[in-house]
């Protein structure tokens, strides 16, 4: 069933099992031309998690700051295509979750090995705020932290299992969170890792 974590924020447990091999299979194919990578950050940090992207725009961090870019930093060419059932899944669940019509245009996928971290952030690069963010989680589990608008205000603490998609809208879009260091495990599917995959409708 659909939790509730904020208002706008829509935890489905489990929905994206029914697509879990298209989306390992997607992943592998995509990594396989754009592979993972620890971008730096403008702060001059690389990042624990590493990253690659599919779709129109790829979310990308280097010394001169964070933005959508249409091509890969690393060769040059286009992000490879979005794959028909990652777009299918994500327009579905927004669709779940009160936003009728989503059309990603971008899907950052993370990669976690144990220890690696997100810190408390916002995502703010994105041209329109009216529009959802979804967020896929795939293999071992991880702890998210869900705070308020502000860096200072409270922040919850929910695990995100193999399977479990989100829908971050209206309200909850702007709020911090962050994902604590993860811990290491075995995953029948991905092995010693975490993938996130976050679709967005960037430009
Ligand atoms: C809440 N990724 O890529 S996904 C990110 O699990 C990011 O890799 C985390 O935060 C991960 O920017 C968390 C969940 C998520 C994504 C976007 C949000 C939660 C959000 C935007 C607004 C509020
Ligand atoms: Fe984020």
């Amino acid at each position: 069933g659909a939790l509730h974590l904020a208002e706008g924020a829509i935890l489905l447990r489990g929905r994206a099992l029914a697509v879990q091999h298209a989306l390992l299979e997607g992943v592998a194919r995509i990594a396989q031309a754009a592979p993972f990578r620890n971008m730096v950050t403008p702060g001059g940090h690389a990042m624990s998690v590493a990253m690659t992207n599919c779709g129109a725009a790829g979310w990308v961090t280097d010394r001169r700051g964070y933005r959508y870019a249409a091509t890969d930093p690393l060769d040059g060419r286009n992000w490879p295509a979005m794959p028909a059932a990652f777009a299918a899944l994500a327009r579905a669940a927004a669709a779940e979750a009160g936003y009728p019509g989503f059309v990603p245009d971008a899907c950052l996928i993370n990669r976690y090995a144990p220890g690696a971290r997100m810190s408390l952030h916002q995502d703010r690069d994105e041209r329109d705020m009216t529009r959802p963010i979804v967020s896929v989680s795939l293999g071992l589990p991880a702890m998210f932290q869900f705070g308020g608008p502000r860096r200072s205000d409270p922040v919850a603490r929910h695990p995100l299992r193999h399977g479990d998609v989100v829908v971050w809208g209206g309200p909850s879009r702007l709020n911090y969170h962050g994902i604590l260091a993860l811990k290491p495990g075995e995953h029948p599917l991905t092995g010693a890792v975490r993938l996130n995959l976050t679709f967005r409708a960037a430009r």
